[in-house]
């Protein structure tokens, strides 16, 4: 009889010992969780309580329960529908206002940058949410290699839309999905490409083999299965911009005091969780992010 792997039926953060575990979980914390890690210090109990109150989302329900519409409109047939999605090869191809364009291979992106963990709150516009533990690297160590010029002030991603093995697409939508961040959002170093999750290759329905990821937007903005990066100098159409302006804007930072026009944002539902808790600013990122909105109005620019 095979024996069970303690990893395949212990969430990883009860494995891990208490140090490496807060560790991990600064980075989905706020202020208090980021003090309790700093060397030497060891967290109060309250501390400890906020960092327990974000366990990972277990990794059966990660792979399960997706939006991508280019597989299915149904949450719970995504992963039936792509299960088959053939990755490889992969190119992913960095051009536009650019010094070095470069078409990366999944094999160069994994030779060139190094893989970390990064443990994040996913907070989709619909009201429900998740902790994810993504394998990447941020995105600005691979824009440091293409060298955006001056003229470069937004980052469009295009996602693949394959009608051969893409059943979604059928759908009238503006295929193919595409995303947009500010220059400068898109070096913040949260915002990452990632390639796994749980130490597995990313699964289709997560948007294998590689996708962003900017934890304090709603999930939508972190597009799946990513084939185009192109520097631009305007501000670029977006998907769900383009089929319900008045409710998705370019920003969609995490909010809960700007309901979406058609409910409240101020709760959210964790997968795993009965209770509804409450939807934090920047989705719990906000020192790490403010910065980016100083002087902006979050009302006008949602
Ligand atoms: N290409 C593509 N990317 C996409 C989507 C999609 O339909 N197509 N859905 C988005 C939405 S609405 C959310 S909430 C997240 C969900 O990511 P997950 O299924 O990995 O949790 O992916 C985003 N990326
Ligand atoms: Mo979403």
């Amino acid at each position: 009889m095979k024996e069970i792997d303690r990893s395949e039926i212990t969430p990883k953060w009860l494995y891990m010992n208490r140090r490496q575990f807060l560790s991990k979980v600064s980075l989905v914390g706020g202020a208090a969780v980021l003090a309790a890690c700093a060397p030497g210090v060891i967290p109060t109990a309250e501390e400890e309580k906020i960092i327990l109150s974000d366990m990972l989302t277990d990794f059966e329900s990660i792979k399960t329960y997706n939006n991508y519409y280019e597989f299915s409109l149904s949450k719970d047939r995504v992963h039936v529908v792509s299960k088959d999605f053939k990755t490889d090869p992969w190119q992913v191809e960095v051009y536009g206002l650019v010094e070095n364009p470069t078409t990366f291979s999944m094999q160069d992106i994994l030779d060139q940058f190094p893989q970390e963990e990064r443990i994040y709150r996913l907070r989709c516009v619909e009201g429900w949410s998740m902790v994810i533990p993504w394998m990447g690297f941020p995105l600005s160590k691979l824009l440091d290699v293409v060298k955006p010029t001056a003229e470069a002030t937004f980052v469009r991603f295009q996602t693949i839309a394959d009608f051969d093995q893409m059943p979604g697409l059928d759908a009238n939508f503006p295929w193919p999905y595409q995303e947009g961040l500010r220059l400068d959002e898109a070096m913040n170093d949260l915002t990452i490409l990632a390639t796994g999750i749980y130490d597995e290759p990313l699964s289709p329905s997560n948007g294998a083999p590689i996708r962003l990821v900017v934890p304090w937007k709603y999930g939508f903005k972190s597009g799946k299965s990513l084939i185009k990066i192109e520097l631009v100098a305007e501000q670029p159409h977006t998907f769900w911009n383009l089929i319900a302006p008045r409710e998705y804007g370019f920003y969609s930072n995490v909010n809960p005091d700007v309901a979406h026009p058609r409910w409240s944002q101020a709760t959210e539902r964790r997968i795993g969780e009965l209770q509804r808790r409450p939807t934090l600013l920047f989705n719990g990122y906000e020192e790490e992010v403010a910065y980016l909105y100083e002087g902006m109005s979050l009302r006008a620019n949602y």
